[in-house]
């Protein structure tokens, strides 16, 4: 019987819904208005890849998803902190994410900031709580990971590369380098955490960060291509705006067709990187395709 990834996203985008709903400060705690902006954001629509990548990775080595949950929740809060700045004035100015008004927009720019400073820190505290389920020793290196990930060795760095590129002729490598460091590292560390977690060998580890490296690319590839013939209506913010800002792309560099040639050919070096894994990684091989097929 084949995989029904449609049915898996689905049962996982709940769970996970469920748990940030439980692990997000209430609007009935100080400061409420702070709070308010987080869940406004963290709740909002969006596809929970990286959460959902925790869970399949904890799986993919026989571990359990539940057991994981909270990194999950954590890895989500990271993108999200990643997201609300992105999109403040001083960065990409964005009125429209995930369908709705950007966190600015309704929360004002000091709120927005603050609510996003406030969601990274709040991405450890959800880590070191996963001692309640998690042996203590595969948290620490999990920390690690997921700050190196999102500071800037990963996320941070690229976001800079990727700022200082507009408008600039750049070579090949620095577009891999933004790729990588913008949108690889966090889904690399996302999918490589619920392994840690659950106790991966080096072996294991190693073939994971390669499948995280190859969907990353894949998948950033595919942003650039959704930004020039994606629909408005389903991606729930305005097409067209990499072009607007000039800024270094697959198909600018590339072209379309070699772009699509490309993302599709990091997927299967993806799905070659399991080879040595049973079919407990059958929703990550299925996933790694979604990537590329995928319309939102
Ligand atoms: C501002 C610290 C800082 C970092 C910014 C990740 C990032 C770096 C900015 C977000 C903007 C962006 C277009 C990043 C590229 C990665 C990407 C395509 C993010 C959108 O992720 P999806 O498609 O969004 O998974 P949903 O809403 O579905 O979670």
């Amino acid at each position: 019987m084949t995989f029904d990834l449609k049915a898996y996203l689905k049962t996982k985008q709940e769970r996970i819904q469920q748990a940030l709903d439980d692990l997000l400060p209430t609007t009935d705690s100080m400061p409420p208005k702070l709070h308010e902006a987080i869940r406004y954001s963290v709740l909002a629509p969006g596809k929970r890849l990286r959460p959902i990548l925790v869970l399949a990775g904890a799986e993919a080595i026989g571990g359990s998803a539940e057991s994981v949950l909270r990194t999950a929740c954590a890895l989500e809060c990271i993108h999200v902190f990643s997201l609300i700045h992105d999109d403040l004035p001083c960065m990409d100015n964005d009125d429209y994410r995930r369908g709705r008004l950007t966190n600015h927009k309704v929360y004002g720019e000091a709120m927005a900031l603050l609510a996003g400073d406030a969601l990274l820190a709040l991405a450890f505290q959800l880590i070191a709580e996963n001692i309640e389920t998690v042996p203590a020793q595969n948290i620490l290196p999990t920390l690690r990971l997921i700050a190196q990930a999102s500071g800037t060795w990963g996320m941070v760095g690229g976001q800079v590369v990727d700022m200082e590129s507009q408008g600039q002729e750049i070579v090949p490598d620095t577009l891999h380098y933004i790729h990588k460091h913008k949108t690889g590292a966090l889904l690399t560390a996302s999918v490589l955490s619920g392994a840690l977690l659950c106790g991966a060998t080096e072996a294991q580890a190693d073939a994971l960060t390669k499948y995280g490296e190859h969907i990353g690319l894949a998948f950033q590839i595919a942003d650039d291509i959704l930004d020039i013939t994606g629909d408005q209506e389903k991606l729930g913010k305005p097409i067209g705006s990499d072009e607007e800002r000039d800024k270094a792309t697959y198909p600018k560099m590339f072209g379309l067709e070699e772009s699509r040639r490309r993302a599709h050919e990091e997927v299967r070096l993806a799905i070659e990187t399991l080879q040595g894994f049973d079919e407990n990684a059958e929703p990550l091989r299925a996933i790694a395709r979604y990537i590329v097929e995928r319309d939102l």
